[in-house]
């Protein structure tokens, strides 16, 4: 079995929707199961900046599918859900991103893993270490927790959803 954490990003029209709907859509493959998941963060564009707050999660799924099998199924649902690939880094229904695969280093023309702006995002560290917060990344000796402390933006990332506590949300209840 193989651990992997994905991340989830929404800026159009219904964003909380689009996160339930993707995970819905991941974990009706059998293949794949969620082990856990991150509260839902409001966050400020990053990278191209003329564009909507997004919605942003983690999830860590165990799953018998390949890296590469894994990608087609998000792939697959981010154009069920209506991805349309316009601008880089631009507005989009529904982003997932493979960020990590068992501590393996994938480098082709399709995938690189670790995702290669992990350390740069605070849109995904944050909500990635609120589920793991000793993660590292392979080929690294130093926890994500250490770098994260340096991260300029964490002021844009704010709980728009907390998955514990009063605004406990029941995100995968049918
Ligand atoms: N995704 C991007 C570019 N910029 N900014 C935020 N806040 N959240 C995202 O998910 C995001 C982004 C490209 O994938
Ligand atoms: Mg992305
Ligand atoms: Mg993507």
């Amino acid at each position: 079995m193989n651990t992997a954490f994905i991340s989830l990003g929404s800026n159009i029209g219904d964003r909380f929707s689009y996160l339930q709907d993707a995970i819905e859509m991941l974990t009706s493959n059998k293949k794949i199961n969620m082990v856990n998941y991150s509260s839902v963060y409001e966050t400020d564009p990053v990278g191209y900046e003329d564009q909507d707050r997004f919605l942003n999660m983690v999830i860590q799924v165990d799953t018998e599918l390949s890296p590469y099998e894994l990608l087609e199924t998000c792939l697959a649902a981010e154009q069920e859900l209506g991805r349309k690939r316009l601008i880089k880094w631009g507005p989009r229904t529904i982003d997932l991103d493979i960020l990590l695969y068992n501590q393996e280093n994938i480098e082709s023309e399709k995938l690189t893993v670790p995702h290669p702006r992990i350390q740069e995002r605070a849109f995904v560290m944050i909500p990635l270490l609120e589920i793991k917060p000793d993660i590292t990344l392979p080929a690294m000796d130093m926890p994500l927790r250490i770098l994260a402390e340096e991260i300029p933006d964490k002021k844009g990332v704010q709980i728009w959803k907390r998955k514990n506590g009063e605004d406990a949300f029941a995100l995968f209840e049918s």
